[in-house]
């Protein structure tokens, strides 16, 4: 007797590879040349001309900071700072489709997103620094920014994310967690037990994978066989696709789309996002040229997503190179006015630093505290 057809097909293993891969079709409503590829999902977006010109302002923001802050770790100014050049429609708009309301974990590269969402940057320069009133999470009115702060163990966001949303959907809240880590991060056990977890109690959270192409030196395609990343998701039982990660309008539906599917209840949403990191991991001083070429590194920013909302918001006479002049001049102003506040303030003491690490230091550390203060450090 011949083996059933559907028999033969589940151990098609070469099948099942082409089906995965076939699986994930990518989400894209704005193309490389800033035009619309589909009519319909931008209508759907609900965009206003306002809403466009917000996000992409948000986009020069992050550029601008990314530019200052690089060029001031470089002089010693700044503290840590992880690039961000390449990721601003991934992250920028992403975000502009959350809620104050909504609880944001964000990764050390997620600085601009906190910004967004109030958290002054001279708050941000402190972070970087190691200052602990940098870990003030409020706006200059004082009153508070729903974020924690830029997780540095890789993945552990997604489940202090998962929990929070758990607590929203208890509480029947019109609000969602919202996550972010890269495709490095999707290797991580945090990952898979934030979604599994988020995913089993139909929590109010939605979580992005910034797919940049490299974790530090590794890249995608050593960092995991998955041909999609959002395919891990499938695991949890989560609705998950892949959205172009240089299409603001696209990242925009679909952070949209997914925050109202998790706040009605359905339970979380992952979003996989393909962009590219186009600078050196981080200030600390990696050479991108040791795992990368430059001609791999030069055709990314031919597809960066400034270029093509630039393109697309010209050919609406919503934006020009005047507009983009002034808005990066009235940055580089706040950035600066940024620079001197947190210069102005205090330095943080070695006891300061020890009493902020645990809610209550242990007897080795209050004696440590207790001797540093008798020396007024
Ligand atoms: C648990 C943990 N392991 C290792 C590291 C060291 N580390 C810092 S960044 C990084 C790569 C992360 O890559 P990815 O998730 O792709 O994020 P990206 O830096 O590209 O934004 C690693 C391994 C860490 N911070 N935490
Ligand atoms: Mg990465």
């Amino acid at each position: 007797m011949a083996i059933t057809e559907t028999n033969a097909k589940i151990l098609d293993f070469a099948e099942q590879l082409v089906t995965q891969d076939k699986a994930f079709p990518v989400l894209q409503v704005l193309n490389n040349d800033g035009q619309i590829v589909d009519s319909d999902a931008l209508s759907r977006s609900e965009l206003t001309d306002e809403d466009l010109v917000q996000i992409m302002k948000n986009m020069v923001m992050s550029r601008q900071l990314d530019i200052r802050s690089t060029k001031l770790a470089k002089q010693g100014r700044f503290g840590f700072f992880a690039p961000t050049a390449g990721q601003e429609a991934s992250q920028m708009a992403s975000a502009y489709a959350f809620k104050d309301q909504d609880w944001l974990f964000p990764g050390y590269r997620d600085i601009p997103e906190i910004v967004i969402k109030g958290w002054p940057i001279w708050k941000a320069i402190l972070w970087s620094r190691g200052h602990q009133l940098g870990n003030e999470y409020t706006k200059e009115d004082g009153s508070p920014v729903n974020a924690w702060f830029p997780q540095i163990i890789i993945g552990a966001q997604y489940v202090e994310a998962a929990g929070v949303a758990l607590g929203l959907r208890k509480r029947q809240q019109d609000a969602v967690a919202y996550a972010y880590t890269g495709d490095g991060g999707s290797s991580q056990g945090d990952f898979y037990e934030g979604i599994n977890f988020a995913s089993a109690y139909k929590a109010n959270a939605v979580f992005f994978v910034q797919n940049n192409g490299f974790a530090i030196s590794t890249p995608r395609d050593l960092q995991t066989a998955a041909q999609h990343l959002a395919a891990k998701g499938w695991a949890a039982g989560l609705p998950s696709i892949v959205v172009d990660g240089n299409d603001a309008i696209a990242m925009y539906l679909a952070a949209k789309e997914a925050r109202a599917w998790a706040v009605a209840g359905n339970g979380p949403v992952l979003i996989e996002t393909l962009t590219n990191r186009l600078e050196p991991h981080s200030t600390a001083g990696d050479d991108p040229l040791r795992y990368r070429t430059q001609a791999d590194i030069d055709e990314h920013w031919t597809k960066e997503p400034l270029i093509r909302m630039r393109a697309f918001l010209e050919g609406k006479q919503l934006w020009s190179e005047e507009i983009e002049a002034e808005h990066i001049a009235q940055v580089d102003a706040e950035i600066d006015a940024a620079i001197k506040t947190a210069d102005n303030v205090e330095k943080q003491k070695i006891s300061d630093y020890l009493k902020h690490t645990l809610e209550v230091p242990s007897q080795v550390m209050q004696e440590q505290i207790a001797k540093f203060e008798s020396e007024g450090k």
